[in-house]
């Protein structure tokens, strides 16, 4: 999740995930809606979409409950952001980020972003707040490999001061990645997806670990419209990022060292790329993140 100007010299390409692709993975590829189930289980067995068999699901949460599990799964700093875990305008977020604007109902957690002033205890002073889950909790998840998987609906619901739609979606930057574990001290990150949403429908995958590599995908569909899979299958020889159960591309990248899970909405500062001066809001919803291993 560093800014695309450290991330480009690391694409491989453009992929155009067109509609004949999709149709051609019809079998798998997800139909969007909200799935509510009942408890905070995944369906017993459950595999990653479209990555094979033999997976044992080690970790997850379902979102299924009514309060983000704090403290126990999930912490809402990372070592990531150098102000107190929560902030990080040097990597040109304009978000300091508040457990607060992370809400769980209804078979889903929502990252709110709002445009609104707060004093961070260090003194500095933010133009918006959002939210960022990271799975450094005692009860969370820490792995150098395996699937990870989230379905997900991204920046959505844009909104200005008096409620209305805002139709320019440019400014915001959510992500699902992973970041060095507690106590190593080299980069280990696996982008498993970034959206800047000025393109929502352009997404970036990259390893920036080991060998690193990445590449780029028009999607064939909207992916703050509905709810979409997306997951990355880390192993020692290489990273899979796959969409909706297409592979989407494989890189040599992989990580050395220990990492955690992050997803988060990030506020994005670059001139001209940065929120629409109408936009008071924004959203992404996450129905579940599901961690598995062979
Ligand atoms: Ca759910």
């Amino acid at each position: 999740m560093f800014h695309r100007k450290l991330v480009l010299p690391a694409i491989a390409g453009v992929i155009a995930l067109t509609g004949s692709l999709l149709a051609a993975h019809s079998a798998t590829a997800d139909t969007g809606g909200l799935k509510v189930q009942a408890g905070d289980n995944p369906p017993a067995g459950v595999q990653p979409v479209g990555a094979g068999t033999g997976w044992n699901i080690k970790w997850w949460d379902e979102f299924n409950g009514s309060a983000v599990d704090w403290g126990t799964k999930w912490n809402g700093n990372s070592s990531a952001l150098p102000d107190a875990g929560r902030g990080n305008k040097g990597n040109q977020q304009l978000e300091y980020n508040l457990d607060r604007n992370c809400t769980e109902a209804n078979g889903a957690v929502t990252m709110t972003a709002k445009r609104e002033q707060y004093q961070a205890p260090s003194g500095t002073t933010y133009d918006w707040t959002s939210c960022l889950l990271t799975s450094t909790a005692s009860g969370g998840v820490t792995f150098k490999y395996g699937y990870m998987e989230s379905r997900a609906k991204l920046t959505y619901d844009l909104r200005d001061a008096q409620g209305g739609t805002v139709a320019d979606t440019r400014g915001f930057w959510p992500g699902f990645w992973t970041w060095q574990a507690s106590g190593v001290d080299s980069w280990q990150e696996t982008d498993v997806y970034e959206q800047y949403s000025d393109r929502p429908r352009h997404l970036y995958l990259t390893s920036h670990a080991g060998a690193k590599g990445g590449c780029e995908v028009d999607l064939g569909f909207d992916p703050g419209a509905d709810y979409h899979v997306y997951g990355a299958d880390i192993s020692a020889s290489g990273t899979k990022f796959y969409i909706d159960g297409t592979l989407i591309c494989s890189v040599a990248g992989a990580p050395t060292e220990n990492t955690n899970i992050i997803e988060d909405l990030y506020v994005y500062s670059k001139p001209g790329f940065d929120p629409n001066p109408a936009t008071m809001s924004a959203k992404k919803s996450i129905d579940y993140v599901r961690f598995w291993q062979r």
